[in-house]
């Protein structure tokens, strides 16, 4: 081939090869799945990435971020600080928490245009902690777009627990809803026997509710996705469909040992 044609088949190729197995993923990551008396503060970094291949996007300042307890949402947004995460811009914040309770951490980003799919990304992304040992309000809707509410309580489980949840998309469970899959594969320590390995995908039944067996360690996020009713403006102008992502991050223990 000549340079220029080899040039293009190269730069062809990447492009097919790069949108074939990267699923993204918004991102709510606290340094600890929990909260205990000894430790009151929760770190959280917001990204929007890859999770298994440790390669992200850029994630502006997102439209909304805050926590919701009980029922009662405090807005957050303002106390997130720019940071890396995956050498592309992300966010962190460190949050006190004053009292027993299950927190749930929502954010909401901007919509994200992403040229190799044609349309924009909107990911609506929640974590669920516990503080203090407690689990009420686990298994309740925090009323997005679209999100997954948990049916395995979401916070103290082992690697090899199934996760069960429920897809909702405008507050009604979404029948056969396609959920994409990914560890958190902190500091590159697994390998994908093949690029099908790094998203794993499962379809929900009808009323919305999909089981997946997490078999390591780590975060586990789960993305079930939707095509908004309505389109966007592309950044020349034009209108574009926009994919919604009920994104849910759990995490999975080891099982501690003996001494
Ligand atoms: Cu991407």
């Amino acid at each position: 081939m000549k340079p220029a044609k080899l040039t293009l088949f190269i730069v062809l190729l990447l492009l097919f090869s790069s949108t074939q197995s990267n699923a993204h993923f918004g991102m709510i990551i606290p340094k600890e799945p929990r909260v205990e008396p000894q430790n009151r503060t929760i770190q959280l970094s917001l990204s929007f990435s890859h999770p298994f291949e440790g390669t992200g996007m850029d994630l502006l300042k997102p439209a909304q971020f805050y926590v919701i307890k009980d029922g009662e949402k405090s807005d957050l947004l303002g106390d997130l600080k720019e940071t890396k995460i995956m050498d592309r811009l992300g966010w962190e914040t460190d949050y006190q928490v004053k009292r027993p309770g299950v927190y749930h951490f929502v954010m909401e980003p901007i919509p994200y245009w992403e040229p190799t799919e044609d349309l924009s990304i909107i990911h609506y992304t929640k974590v669920i902690i516990p503080a203090f040992g407690a689990e009420d309000g686990w298994d309740q809707p925090v009323g997005l777009a679209t999100e997954i509410v948990p049916r395995l309580r979401p916070f103290g489980n082992y690697a090899g627990n199934s996760f069960t949840g429920q897809v909702l998309l405008n507050g009604k469970p979404l029948p056969n809803a396609e959920v994409e899959v990914e560890l958190y594969n902190q500091e590159g320590k697994y390998r994908a026997p093949s690029d099908l390995h790094i998203t794993q995908l499962i379809k929900a039944d009808t009323a919305g509710i999909f089981t997946f067996t997490c078999p390591l360690p780590g975060w586990w996020g789960f993305a079930a996705l939707s095509s908004a009713d309505y389109t966007l403006k592309n950044p020349q102008g034009e209108d574009k469909e926009v994919e919604l992502g009920a994104v849910l991050w759990i995490y999975m223990d080891a099982y501690g040992i003996n001494q």
